[in-house]
């Protein structure tokens, strides 16, 4: 049989203005239209960054909460909301996330420049909210943009022991301008680094470094992050119509791999969840 594929899905970010690009989805409707297209096509865990009245990235726990039931209602997805949120977003709010009750939640090892930007982990903040995640029962995803976080991450887990459930799960995100390059030289030299413990991972490359960062993943038995967080365009100037058809596009690149997409309830036991009520 096929190894199975993790597919995780990220719709929507906090980059994007929706006047730039009216398909991606902002409102919690489109949200779980996406999301269950999504699932429908393979996905099996869902990063959410939600938006306000007018479109603007936000962190507001009333919306946040609203959506993980609108998710968990509507799809057998697992639902992962971000706590790296948009660079403007204070750390307070951001550590707040985790009272939304998510199953999983994004918790990136490092500092980073993000472009123009700085998006700010300082590591007292990554140990309050990875204690946060043990306490809560919420599944981290760790992020990593940087060498330098995969080494973060052994330090985290040396002296705070193992995520809730006894999984650990990262996802490199790569190609970000200030973080390291979306080369399949820099995915070995990141994957060669992980520490024993970690028992997944997955890869996602921003805009241009999309493909080779697809591909290198599937080379090296991980796992697909895709999104309109993460890339706008489908090929050279040609817009992505919708996220359902870049996770279309990595369960083809999957097939080719010999991997089939892992359903919500396979996506639970993979990251140490309990079984869905
Ligand atoms: N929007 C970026 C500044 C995460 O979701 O945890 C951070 C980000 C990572 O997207
Ligand atoms: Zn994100």
């Amino acid at each position: 049989m096929a190894d199975p594929l993790l597919i995780t899905v990220a719709p929507t970010g906090a980059e994007t203005a929706k006047e730039d690009c009216p398909q991606l989805p902002t409102t919690l409707d489109e949200l779980v239209a996406t999301a269950k297209e999504c699932e429908a096509a393979g996905a099996a865990m869902i990063h959410v960054h939600i938006r306000d009245a007018d479109h603007r990235p936000t962190l507001d726990l009333g919306r946040l909460t609203d959506t993980v039931s609108a998710l968990h209602e509507s799809t057998g997805l697992v639902v992962q909301l971000s706590t790296g949120g948009s660079v403007h977003d204070p750390l307070d709010l951001r550590l707040k996330v985790l009272d939304a009750a998510p199953d999983s939640c994004s918790l990136t090892m490092g500092t980073t420049n993000f472009g123009d930007d700085v998006f700010s982990n300082p590591w007292p903040f990554i140990t309050e909210l990875y204690q946060l995640s043990q306490e809560r029962q919420v599944v981290p995803e760790f992020e990593l943009f940087d060498l330098g976080h995969v080494a973060a991450l052994r330090r985290l887990l040396d002296r705070y022991g193992l995520p809730y459930g006894g999984k650990v799960h990262v996802d490199f995100v790569m190609g970000v301008p200030g973080g390291m390059p979306g080369t399949a030289a820099a995915l070995v030299a990141g994957v060669a680094a992980l520490p024993d413990a970690v028992t997944s991972w997955s890869a996602t490359g921003i805009g241009r470094t999309t493909l080779s960062v697809m591909l290198a993943s599937l080379a090296q038995g991980g796992h697909l992050r895709v999104g309109m967080e993460d890339v706008l365009t489908i090929s050279k100037g040609v817009p992505v119509e919708s996220n359902r058809q870049l996770v279309e596009r990595a369960v083809e690149a999957g097939r080719l791999a010999q991997r089939t997409p892992m359903s919500g309830t396979e996506a639970r036991a993979l990251l140490g969840l309990p079984a869905a009520a």
